[in-house]
């Protein structure tokens, strides 16, 4: 038996998603998605707020082939912490085709960073999301965004809508590029135009060190799937408006689900509905990627 047993409410990732109908770009790159453990191999950190599924990086590669990407980002998720080795060890077993997004301590040291850039890390995640972490004091933030600046790397946000305003200033005075996961989640029941996206907006348009990430309907809609009809409108506002600097990812294992699990098959069918020509689609899912994650 595992020494971690998952949250009683959790959804675990779906069994056997659909083949998608929609066919994406060859050199696809899944630039949002998570390893989970397994729990016996690399324990869940004792701060977590909650305790997932195992989800493996075989589990993952097996999803890719299924849904046809190459390549993908795995995204330090906060049930690790700071401790990076299960994703590590997926991005070793990627063979080049995986990067990885580190969460690291203000005391991480130059000679741990230069392990993790050549292990294929290229960027680390800031989390503002109340209910999965503690607060971090923003000048230890600051700090260990001006430490990888000098790598090259990115730093990823996740936060919600309704906290932007008091992070805006934070925000726009990092030092590096700086991609928004999940569009800043907006409450879509709110207009596009209206204040509160307008701010997350007026922040992709201002600053072009911004980049966001359109994934992740099923976090956010109340419409539901398999068209996230209420969610799209927002993604495609994004993506036509910055083709340059969107990226998108399944999410997959879709931690903190409590209700629906998506068909990762549907997610991937909905993406036309987000990126309606051949060439956003290239630019979203290739182009974009490609060039913030490999270039070198
Ligand atoms: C996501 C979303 C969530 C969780 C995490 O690091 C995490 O634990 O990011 C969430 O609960 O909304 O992108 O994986």
């Amino acid at each position: 038996m595992s020494a971690f047993q998952m949250d009683k409410d959790w959804l675990p990732f779906h069994p056997n998603p659909s083949k998608p109908r929609f066919r994406v770009p060859p050199g696809s790159v899944d630039a949002h998605c998570h390893v989970f453990g397994p729990g016996d191999v690399f324990p869940y950190a004792p701060e977590r707020k909650y305790t997932p599924c195992d989800a493996s990086a075989e589990q993952l590669f097996a999803l890719h082939r299924h849904i046809g990407f190459e390549r993908s980002v795995i995204v330090q998720a906060t049930c690790h912490g700071a401790d990076n080795r299960a994703m590590l060890d997926a991005l070793q077993r990627s063979n080049g085709m995986s990067r990885g997004i580190a969460t690291v301590r203000a005391d991480v040291t130059d000679a741990e960073l230069a392990a993790l850039d050549a292990a294929g890390v290229r960027g680390v995640r800031f989390n503002f999301v109340k209910r999965l972490v503690d607060t971090t004091p923003r000048e230890v933030l600051f700090e260990i965004a001006s430490r990888i600046a000098p790598l090259g790397w990115h730093t990823v946000i996740y936060f919600e809508g309704q906290e932007l305003p008091e992070l805006y200033d934070f925000f726009t005075s990092l030092p590096t590029v700086v991609v928004v996961d999940h569009m800043g989640r907006p409450d879509i029941t709110k207009p596009i135009d209206g204040p509160e996206f307008g701010l997350f907006l007026r922040l992709m348009r201002e600053h072009s060190n911004f980049w966001s990430k359109v994934g992740g309907p099923e976090r956010l809609s109340k419409a539901g799937p398999p068209d996230y009809a209420d969610v799209a409108p927002f993604a495609r506002h994004l993506v036509t408006h910055f083709p340059d600097r969107v990226l998108w990812g399944t999410d997959w294992p879709h931690p903190n689900l409590k209700g629906h699990m998506p068909d990762d098959g549907q997610l991937v069918d909905y993406l036309p509905s987000i990126a309606p020509t051949a060439e956003l689609q290239r630019q979203l899912l290739v182009d974009n990627p490609m060039r913030l994650y490999w270039s070198r």
